[in-house]
């Protein structure tokens, strides 16, 4: 088994928890409060995003620039449960031991009765709902900046709006991580306040000369670029390819995951997306141990691409 000397990379639960410890104690954590805020930037036109931030790599959020859609200004988690109620989903899938096949009425009435107890919160990650709720798309219309996207070359126009909603309690947590296939984030704040943590791609967590991971080298690095900032109701996240991420929900938060292919990084995302499915066709037993958390979010991704691409799993080319 190959292994990737880069905690940071890394997808085991040994190494998803030593990172995610450093954010709670020891230099890493001290450092996240004079970490600084990343560029927000209201009004931007379509030219200057592409101009000062997408053609430069520069994440950004793009304050207030979804807050004239429906969802951003009418939703909240009961009128979603009153139209999604028999919608089947699955609750904390980054976590094999806590995930939870559901709906989404039960989901949401969880919510509500276990506010305030002191339970671990619940947190609906990466539901792709297009595939069972396609209705919800209405009220989350295509942004002008997203089109560049060019997964709707190569897969056809369904499978390049492969969205995902993120629906969860205050306190939940989505692991420092970096985004696969080489894509874009563009993320939209729809309800509540989410505080992300973000690193640059270069960013690596080494094993130190005592065996330990070594944190003291990760913050002193140029390369690590650590910057924070909080997602509000309206705002929309630009955060290019191989950034890592970490996100912890402020309050009841809904958010809306979009991706994007630059053309650029077309040749990594095909590199990725074919090694992926031949990973999971000719060696799933080694991947349930490098990917033990995700391996079922994994099989949901490319089962989602499949149905939005019209692909029939039961046939092989004859
Ligand atoms: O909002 C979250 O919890 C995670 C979002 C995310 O990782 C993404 O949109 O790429």
């Amino acid at each position: 088994m190959q292994t990737e000397r880069n905690l940071l990379k890394r997808r085991d639960i040994d190494a998803l928890g030593t990172v995610e410890a450093a954010f709670h104690s020891g230099p890493l954590a001290e450092l996240l409060d004079s970490a600084p805020e990343l560029e927000r930037r209201g009004g931007l036109t379509l030219e200057e995003f592409e101009r000062e931030y997408r053609l430069q790599g520069r994440p950004v959020v793009l304050e207030g620039y979804a807050s004239d859609w429906p969802s951003v200004r009418d939703w909240t988690f009961q009128n979603l449960a009153g139209r999604c109620a028999d919608v089947p989903v699955v609750v904390d899938s980054y976590s094999s031991k806590a995930a939870r096949r559901t709906t989404f009425g039960e989901f949401v009435t969880r919510l509500e009765q276990s506010a305030g107890r002191g339970a671990a919160p619940l947190y609906l990650q990466e539901w792709y709902y297009q595939t069972t709720a396609p209705e919800l798309a209405q009220d989350m219309p295509e942004l002008d900046i997203a089109q560049y996207d060019f997964r709707q070359d190569l897969y056809g126009e369904a499978a390049s709006t492969n969205h995902q909603l993120w629906i969860g309690q205050q306190g939940g947590v989505t692991r420092l991580h970096q985004d696969a296939y080489s894509v874009d984030v563009m993320h939209a704040q729809i309800v509540g306040e989410k505080l992300w943590h973000i690193m640059g791609p270069d960013a690596e967590l080494l094993p130190g000369p005592g065996g330990g991971a070594d944190l003291d080298a990760l913050c002193a690095s140029p390369d690590t670029r650590l910057t924070r900032f909080v997602l509000r109701p309206g705002d929309v996240l630009y955060l290019p390819s191989l950034w890592f991420h970490r996100i912890e929900l402020r309050s009841d938060s809904i958010g809306l995951g979009r991706k994007c292919l630059d053309e650029a990084n077309l040749r990594a995302h095909i590199r990725q997306r074919i090694g992926e499915l031949l990973a999971l066709a000719l060696n799933p037993d080694e991947l349930r141990v490098t990917h033990s958390e995700l391996f079922d979010v994994v099989m949901a991704r490319a089962r989602a691409l499949a149905n939005r691409m019209d692909i029939d799993l039961s046939r092989l080319r004859q």
